[in-house]
């Protein structure tokens, strides 16, 4: 292959968020956008950690990851029935025919108006594409989109492949199809040894996470460094510097396809030589590592317990790549206990976040649901989002918050899971997670560190060895047996508890449940009641002012407490004499006796973070947060994070909406919520 140099001009916006670059999938398919970012991002490289280097390249398999790829190749296209071209094919031909020919007015085109207004220089007979049965019109329009999408320099793992290529790489892995989970990447970068001895140093991991795919909605780009991590802000910040002045980029046009759907190694020659793509299984190297860290054998005793039942629903993400071979092959659950384990590239329409609100199916499956069945809900359910480093974890009609869960792994994982059998190093949360992981560190007297959110931060403490579990409120939990989070790791620390707690009560009256190991925890560590509140899709410019007036009244305590801890309005109380308002400090909510806007110092490297959300600490030990999310593709999302702590055995049973709800309501006052955003209620309520 020859290298070739193409010119191009910055874009705006590329700043990689929480975790990578995510915009719709149009966004992404303008000419050179994804070229700009990956070059960007082989710049922020050092030279010598890209040539010579080994890559992995793969994602959850969304949209634009893959099925364009093969459209390019033309191969989908013509062995697969016709009706291809309706929905996702033909969505994709007209993405691409938009990019090849600038201008062109797709409003209201079928495929029949669609070859006559590209004219007759597009015309080929139809047995040249080898389809049968079909009209001349439809064969011109099927010829017109392989001519189109043959000359398209294509989506995104090719891209990627060809720009390695030319900056010299020397050999690329891509999982079979394109599949790898995000703790996959992270643990093939830190375990796989390639045929030749080589080990890999980085990642392009293409996925947009939680967020849905398809044509009208996310994809997204993320690099991760040879620890196996996210990179961290330093190398973010470079990529972002440099996509504001690229200029031109490298690309080994004309390097052949390669079948994605094979495994095996197809080697190149270019200018400097041998270059390599190796496809992969996107499973073995994982389910390796899952078998090193916990006891198969009893959690298969625990699964094959007739009175345990199980339930796993992937959300039509990648993690059905992994959820077969572990949970059904490896350690015998049933292969009904499955849902939603094929990998699809629009989730199946659906949004692949793990939540109550997102995992319906499931919510419903195990008695949580409104309209929840006469059947029997499983013992345990979880559910893991797009790219499978999220997780949730449901007992019978049971919610775990996933502040509890990481806890609760922290303060069993010594007894249950035989690779922390030698004690744990020490724990983390990300700063908005609850309290509940600091208790536990106490009562354990472990290393404890509290890092913005976003899973880079950990890594650091993990390297240095300074942290074995860490987790985020926001369904992610993790250990150093990685560096990214990891959504059936979680499930198998669950089911380790779970195994553990009932090894000599397998064939007893009663199993131990999810929702007796989580009040049993209660009861030895207090509770925090925990609910974050979303709100998406908010005026960018609103959102600012709202977070800029919160850091604003944050430097003056007397004013938070005078105004938002004042009783609420409907429960003020009128005096003997009928008419004068009593004024006071309302009794259900403690002071506010500290409020900052987080800043990290990482204990290892020393590099500052700043502006990580605004925290107002309560008396009691509540704690408000506010923080912008760093992950949406669209306007700006407020998050709210409201904690409160109760250590009472005979309060630690209540509905957490109820126990929380005078803090909500201060929170919705002193933000000026509603004034704000226009908003009377979040979108999303977890
Ligand atoms: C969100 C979560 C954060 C998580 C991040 C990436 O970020 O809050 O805890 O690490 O998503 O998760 P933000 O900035 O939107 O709040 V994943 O699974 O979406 O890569
Ligand atoms: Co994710």
């Amino acid at each position: 292959f020859k290298v070739a140099r193409v010119e191009t001009k910055p874009y705006d916006g590329q700043k990689p968020g929480t975790s990578g670059l995510r915009k719709k999938v149009k966004v992404f398919m303008q000419a050179h956008y994804l070229e700009n970012f990956v070059q960007a991002t082989f710049n922020a490289l050092s030279a010598e950690k890209v040539r010579g280097a080994t890559l992995v390249v793969s994602g959850d398999g969304r949209y634009y990851s893959k099925e364009a790829v093969q459209v390019i190749c033309g191969v989908t296209m013509v062995h697969r029935p016709f009706e291809g071209f309706k929905g996702g094919v033909l969505e994709a031909a007209i993405l691409a025919l938009d990019r090849c020919f600038e201008g062109f007015d797709r409003e209201g085109l079928g495929p029949g108006e669609l070859s006559l207004r590209l004219g007759p220089a597009f015309f080929r007979d139809s047995r040249a594409c080898g389809l049968r049965g079909v009209s001349p019109v439809d064969c011109r329009v099927f010829m017109t989109l392989v001519d189109a999408l043959s000359s398209w320099k294509g989506a995104s793992f090719l891209i990627i492949i060809k720009m390695g290529a030319a900056n010299g790489v020397r050999r690329i892995w891509v999982g079979q199809n394109t599949l790898l989970s995000t703790p996959a990447v992270s643990a093939v970068i830190r375990e796989r040894v390639g045929s030749d001895g080589s080990k890999a140093s980085g990642a392009f991991i293409l996925t947009a996470s939680h967020n849905p795919g398809g044509p009208h909605e996310d994809f997204g780009i993320k690099y991760n460094m040879e620890n196996g991590g996210p990179a961290p802000e330093g190398i973010t910040d470079r990529i972002f510097e440099n996509t504001k002045t690229i200029k031109e980029y490298l690309i080994a046009e004309d390097l052949p396809d390669v079948d994605i759907s094979a495994i095996g190694i197809t080697s190149f020659s270019g200018p400097e030589g041998q270059f390599d793509v190796d496809v992969f299984d996107s499973a073995t190297d994982y389910v390796k590592l899952m078998k090193s860290i916990f006891d198969f054998e009893s959690i298969r005793k625990l699964l094959s317990s007739p009175k345990f039942t199980f339930c796993y629903d992937a959300l039509h993400g990648v993690a059905g790549a992994y959820a077969k071979r572990i949970f059904v092959e490896e350690l015998g659950a049933q292969e009904s206990s499955l849902l939603n384990c094929v990998p699809k590239e629009d989730f199946g329409g659906g949004h692949p976040d793990p939540n109550l609100t997102y995992a319906k199916e499931l919510v419903a499956r195990m008695g949580l649901g409104k309209s929840s069945s006469e059947v029997e809900p499983p013992e345990f359910g979880a559910a893991a989002d797009g790219d499978a480093d999220r997780n949730m974890i449901l007992g019978k009609r049971f919610f775990v918050t996933p502040s509890d869960s990481v806890a609760i792994i922290a303060a069993n994982a010594v007894q249950a899971i035989p690779y922390f059998s030698g004690g744990l190093k020490g724990v983390a949360r990300s700063m908005p997670t609850s309290a509940a992981l600091d208790v536990v560190a106490k009562h354990l007297n472990l290393k404890f560190f509290e890092v913005p959110t976003g899973w880079k931060f950990f890594g650091n403490l993990m390297d240095a060895g300074l942290c074995s579990v860490c987790g985020e409120e926001s369904f992610g939990t993790g250990s150093d047996h990685i560096r990214e989070k990891d959504g059936i790791w979680a499930v198998l620390a669950w089911l380790s508890i779970l195994a553990y707690k009932n090894k000599d009560n397998l064939n007893g009256e009663k199993l131990e449940t999810v929702e007796g190991i989580v009040r049993q925890h209660w009861a030895t560590y207090g509770r925090h009641y925990y609910t974050r509140y979303d709100y998406e899709n908010v005026d960018a410019v609103a959102a600012k002012e709202l977070m800029a007036y919160l850091v604003k009244l944050q430097s003056d305590l007397t004013e938070v407490n005078n105004f938002a801890l004042a009783w609420p309005v409907e429960s003020v109380g009128l005096d003997f004499s009928g008419d004068l308002l009593i004024k006071g400090v309302r009794s259900d909510v403690s002071n506010v006796v500290e409020a900052d806007e987080f800043e990290y110092k990482d204990p290892v490297d020393g590099s500052i973070s700043k502006h990580q959300g605004i925290r107002y600490l309560f008396e009691d030990g509540s704690r408000l947060v506010f923080r912008l999310s760093g992950t949406g593709s669209e306007g700006a999302t407020i998050r709210l994070y409201i904690e409160q702590y109760e250590k009472d055995p005979t309060k630690i049973g209540r509905d957490s909406q109820d126990a929380l709800a005078p803090l909500v309501d201060v929170a919705l006052k002193l933000s000026k919520m509603q004034e704000f955003t226009g908003r009377s209620a979040p979108t999303v309520i977890t």
